[in-house]
């Protein structure tokens, strides 16, 4: 349902809440003040009906999912809000009134960045579907003080920047320090006998107060307010007087500041996890404070922890909130006094596991002293778990030791969390269909053949409100005005868009808004860059977390050959193009940070070329965040999807691209796979090796880089480029890790086959080129791109996960 509020009303309220909060008129109001007011006006909307939602939820005691994650990438929220609230025609009259644009009230609002990249951002497209969907599901995470580091490039070089993002107070969130929780860590455990039982006490333990935050999460056009629960460290001492009135400041604060670094900052690490023991601190202190609350909550609406799982599912958002099962179990154990077989069975029952990683090196292990030390209580349960499994394991495969130490929960002195969560969950799921085949094939074979129907496909989604109608809101309505605007919620109905292929008015329009989109980021180009890009040209766009098995490298090296080729042939009729990447880097990963050292000298050098008129354009975007991808997307030609076959889980950026009617370039990886079998090969540029094929090369040890330039001279030409300074970087030195990790390194050279699927990826190119020159071939397939985007909307994949594991009622 829409929010009804006249345009008078809206601003009467504006005017009083800035009044209140800020002893300010209208008329003295910063636009900060008034982004604030607005924000606040609207966050009262929301409050009227998010006390509706939980009246009903305490009522009803119906079942409940709870989605945990370490990490929830929401962006901005108030242009969001006012979307799903059908409030933004009201409010950008009333932001004209006061002589602004709706869209700079909006960019006052700094990003949540709580999340490293596609696992974060699936998280907040789950939580929009979710609640658009009427289904009764909250997200429980950690209230970061510091999101995602912001990036600065100096010198071509990324710098990283703290990201405060909470500095100047956040209007969503609302503190509940009633409902704090109390996590200990550290110590030992006692055990005393009472009467039959054994009771069993954590000793000399740090505590840590969890408290919670809210924020509301609000649907398009739904009257469902759902919760996303964000905890907060806080120490559970007050300053030590003692030690302050001897004099001694920072001994008092230092107890404090303890605790509170555990919700301090986001790990920047993406598909690498580093045994750190404030990470495993991080991952128990939310999980064991979002299961002591779900607990807690559900005995408070009377339930019995009896019926504990036919009322609540548990999703495990990657191995990261693992911890939560042998919580559960705790707390079942030892606060309820459940034997062991009837709390395991509860618990089993009770989560849901997605693996959303390939990379062997990206499965996380703890070791055994750091777990001990730290979760003294949890490692007794998870040596009983690991116990009673190889148990079964001996019984079903007697003798068989390797197969029992490579299947354990703990083994090599380590802790493997994603055995622990396919062991302890009812359901494990990938995130593409290719995805899943790998874990039944590969990964996790063994359990796959001793859980045969556990292991399922669910492929992404991501939510068509914030990446379609709000991000390119002249393309949604040139579809609405074509098919209604059911595909707003009912993302099939885009189907209906397959006859508009054919017909050349639509496609002008397509056209027409594209460019107006290009010119728009052209604006923002040139302000940020000092880049004259051509809207008239190919804007030609990879944009993700930077990382090897991504391949920007392929696609750098891939734009210095065409830059040879320009320079060799100043004739060529190649259409004009832009190369455009934005990309963070994990601080500490030496490679992705040379590989953006790498874009920012070749666009240096190709930018300022006369002798190429202009043809080739290299722009690197600065600090990628959701509202960058927001302004980027809808103003794309070419999404680069290239990652090594076999590497890329899902992606889902891939999606975003494909629904604004961008055409892919790209591998056999991930859900690239459905994006094919969806539009056709027609309309979709396919190259490189195969999943099945890279495979065999990792397997087989016969892949020579140095084959694959042998007869390529262009190739040659390139990698010589990288070590003979063309560049201009003033040493030979700068790249040469680069080189050296492409044809020579030690283990394996060119480990994500880029020198081996370059000449096909050329291949690909130079067809795009020929067909964006021909309007009535691209722009067909532009169409078809988005009429077959249906399926890869979070609401069909929240409607497949209830189906499949949630089975949630409908509100
Ligand atoms: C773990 C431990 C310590 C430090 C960091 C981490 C860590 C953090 C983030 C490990 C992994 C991640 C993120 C993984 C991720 O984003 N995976 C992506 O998930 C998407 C949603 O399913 C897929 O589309 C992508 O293919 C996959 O790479």
């Amino acid at each position: 349902m829409n929010a009804v509020i006249s345009k008078e009303e809206f601003k009467r309220s504006v005017e009083s809440k800035i009044q209140r909060m800020f002893g300010r008129s209208l008329g003295r109001a910063k636009k900060s003040h008034l982004y604030k007011g607005i924000a606040m006006v609207v966050r009262d909307l929301i409050n009227e009906r998010w006390a509706y939602s939980r009246e009903a939820f305490h009522e009803e005691a119906h079942r409940e999912a709870f989605y945990l994650s370490m990490e929830f990438l929401t962006g901005r929220t108030l242009g969001n809000n006012l979307m799903n609230l059908g409030l933004e025609p009201v409010v950008r009259e009333v932001c004209e009134e006061l002589g602004v644009e709706l869209d700079e009230i909006r960019e006052m609002e700094p990003d949540a960045g709580l999340g490293n990249g596609g696992l974060g951002r699936l998280a907040a497209c789950f939580m929009d579907s979710l609640t658009t969907l009427g289904l009764p599901g909250h997200g429980c995470g950690i209230r970061y003080e510091y999101g995602l580091f912001k990036q600065k490039i100096i010198d071509g070089y990324q710098i990283e920047m703290p990201d405060p993002w909470l500095e100047d107070g956040s209007i969503w969130e609302v503190a509940v320090p009633e409902e704090a929780e109390i996590v200990k860590f550290g110590g030992w455990v006692e055990t005393t006998k009472v009467g039959d039982r054994i009771h069993y006490e954590q000793k000399g333990c740090q505590t840590v107060r969890a408290v919670p935050y809210e924020i509301p999460v609000v649907g398009y056009g739904s009257e469902l307010v759902n919760s996303l629960r964000l905890w907060a460290a806080r120490s559970t001492k007050h300053l030590d007087m003692g030690l302050f009135g001897q004099g001694r400041y920072m001994d008092a604060l230092e107890e404090k500041e303890l605790a509170e670094v555990i919700s301090k900052v986001l790990y920047p690490e993406d598909n690498h996890p580093e045994g750190k023991a404030l990470r495993l601190k991080q991952q128990y202190f939310f999980t064991s404070a979002s299961i002591q609350s779900i607990v807690h909550t559900f005995k408070r609406r009377g339930g019995n922890m009896r019926d504990f799982a036919k009322r609540t599912v548990i999703h495990i958002n990657d191995t990261h909130p693992a911890l939560a099962i042998p919580e559960l179990m705790r707390i079942l154990l030892d606060e309820d006094g459940m034997d062991w077989d009837e709390a395991w069975e509860i618990s089993r029952n009770t989560f849901a596991y997605t693996n959303h990683t390939i990379l062997e090196e990206a499965l996380e292990k703890w070791p055994v002293e750091l777990f001990q030390s730290q979760l003294p209580r949890l490692w007794d349960i998870v040596y009983e778990i690991n116990e009673q499994f190889c148990g079964e394991l001996w019984e079903r495969y007697p003798g068989d030791w390797d197969k029992i130490a490579s299947m354990a929960v703990i083994a090599e002195n380590q802790v493997k969390m994603a055995h622990l969560c396919i062991v302890g969950s009812f359901s494990v799921n990938g995130v593409a269909q290719l995805h899943a085949d790998i874990l039944k094939k590969h990964v996790f074979r063994d359990f796959h053949e001793f859980y045969p129907h556990k292991v399922i496909g669910i492929t992404n989604g991501v939510t068509f409100r914030r990446f379609l109608l709000k991000a390119n809101p002249e393309l949604a309505d040139l579809i609405s005005g074509r098919i209604g605007q059911e595909w707003i919620t009912d993302s099939e109905q885009l189907k209906g868009l397959e006859s508009a292929a054919a017909d050349p008015e639509f496609n002008g329009a397509l056209q027409a808004i594209r460019r107006r989109n290009k010119e728009n980021l052209a604006q923002y180009i040139l302000e940020n860059n000092n880049i004259v890009v051509d809207p008239q040209s190919i804007f030609d766009v990879q944009i993700k977390r930077l990382h090897e098995y991504k391949r920007q490298l392929m696609n750098v090296l891939h734009i210095m050959h065409l830059y040879n080729e320009l320079r060799d042939n100043p004739n060529w009729d190649m259409h004009p193009r832009t190369f455009i990447f934005a990309a963070k880097a994990a601080p500490g990963y030496r490679m992705a940070k040379l590989i953006i050292k790498l874009t920012h000298s070749v666009g240096q050098k190709i930018n300022n070329d006369p002798r190429i008129k202009g043809k080739l354009k290299v722009v690197f975007l600065e600090n990628y965040r959701v509202s960058l991808a927001e302004k980027i997307i809808p103003a794309s030609d070419v999404s680069e999807q290239i990652s090594t076959a076999g590497k890329e889980a899902s992606g889902t950026g891939n999606m975003k691209f494909m629904l604004n009617g961008a055409l892919t370039i790209g591998t056999l990886d991930g859900a690239n796979v459905e994006i094919l079998d969806a539009v056709g090969p027609e309309a979709i540029y396919i190259f490189g090796l195969t999943a099945e094929e890279t495979n065999a090369y990792y397997g087989n040890g016969h892949y020579n880089p140095r084959d694959s330039i042998s007869d390529d001279v262009r190739l040659q030409r390139v990698l010589d480029q990288l070590v003979n300074d063309s560049l201009n970087v003033g040493s030979t030195e700068v790249f040469r890790e680069l080189h050296h990790g492409l044809l020579y390194a030690h283990g394996m050279a060119d480990p994500y086959f880029v020198l081996k699927d370059f000449d096909s990826y050329a291949a690909a190119h130079a067809q795009i080129n020929h067909d964006y020159q021909r309007p009535e071939i691209w722009w067909p397939k532009a169409v078809r791109n988005i009429a077959n985007a249906g399926r890869f909307s979070s609401d069909r994949t929240i409607n497949e996960y209830n189906e499949r594991i949630w089975r949630l009622p409908h509100a």
